[in-house]
C-alpha cells in the first residue's frame, strides 16, 4: 500500500492520477500547503526540500514528481505508462519527463513563487520572464502535437509523460495567455479531460476548476 503526501492541486496530483491510472492501493495523506504543513518537522524528516508530494514506497519516502512517475511506470509495467527500456519511444519519454522536470516545473516555481530567484523587488520582472518562458514552451509543446502520430504526447498510448504534462498545462489556467489557447494543446487537454481516472482525482481532491473546460 503507498501512502502519497498531497496538497489539492498541487504537483502531487500527477501522483495521485498515476496511482489511479495503474490502479495500485494508496492511502491519502493530507498535507496542506495552504496551511504550511510541508514546512513542519516531521514532514521535514520525509521530504527535506519540504514540498509536496512524497511517496511512501515499502516503507521508504519517494520524492520529486517526476521520479516518482517514473519509478510507479516501473514498478507497475504492466500498466503500460512507459515505453520499456530498448523500446522504441524509450529516448522520447526519458526527454519529455527530463524536460518538464528540468524546465517546464522551474519556470513555473518563478511564476508561483516570483521573489524566490528576484526578492521582493525583482518579483515582477521575474513573473514577466517566467510568462514568457512558459508562453515559449506551450509553443513548443503545441507544434509537438501537432507533429504527433495519435492523442498522446508519445503518440498512441498514454504514458507518464501526459500525465505529468497534463497537471502542467493545468497551472497555467489563470494565466493571461493558458496553454488552452494554442489549438494542439486545446484538443490534447479536451481529450485529457474527459479520461474518467483524471475526473475522478479533481473530485478527490474537490477540484471544481479547469476540468470542465
Ligand atoms: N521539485 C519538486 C517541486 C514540488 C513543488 O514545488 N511543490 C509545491 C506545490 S506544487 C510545494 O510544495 N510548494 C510549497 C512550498 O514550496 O513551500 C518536485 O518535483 O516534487
Amino acid at each position: 500500500m503507498y501512502q502519497l503526501y498531497y496538497s489539492p492541486g498541487t504537483a502531487s496530483l500527477a501522483v495521485h492520477w498515476m496511482l489511479m491510472e495503474i490502479g495500485a492501493p494508496f492511502e491519502l495523506v493530507l498535507t496542506d500547503t495552504a496551511t504550511g504543513a510541508q514546512k513542519h518537522p516531521d514532514y521535514l524528516k520525509l521530504n527535506p526540500s519540504g514540498v509536496v508530494p512524497t511517496l511512501i514506497v515499502d516503507g521508504a519516502p519517494v520524492c520529486e514528481v517526476a521520479a516518482i512517475l517514473m519509478l510507479l511506470a516501473e514498478r507497475h509495467a504492466e500498466a503500460g505508462l512507459a515505453p520499456a527500456v530498448g523500446a522504441p519511444g524509450r529516448a522520447a519519454y526519458l526527454q519529455w519527463m527530463v524536460y518538464l522536470a528540468n524546465t517546464v516545473m522551474p519556470a513555473f516555481r518563478v511564476w508561483f513563487y516570483p521573489h524566490e530567484p528576484a526578492g521582493e523587488d525583482g518579483a515582477e520582472a521575474a513573473t514577466a520572464a517566467s510568462r514568457a518562458r512558459l508562453e515559449a514552451i506551450w509553443d513548443r509543446i503545441d507544434a509537438h502535437l501537432a507533429r504527433q502520430d495519435g492523442p498522446h504526447m508519445l503518440g498512441q498510448g498514454l504514458s507518464a509523460v501526459d500525465v505529468l504534462a497534463t497537471m502542467l498545462m493545468r497551472w497555467s489556467r489563470n494565466m493571461p495567455r493558458p496553454a488552452t489557447e494554442w489549438p494542439h494543446i486545446a484538443r490534447y487537454l479536451a481529450r485529457m479531460r474527459a479520461m474518467p481516472s483524471l475526473r475522478e482525482v479533481h473530485a478527490r481532491e474537490g477540484l471544481t476548476d479547469w476540468i470542465d473546460g
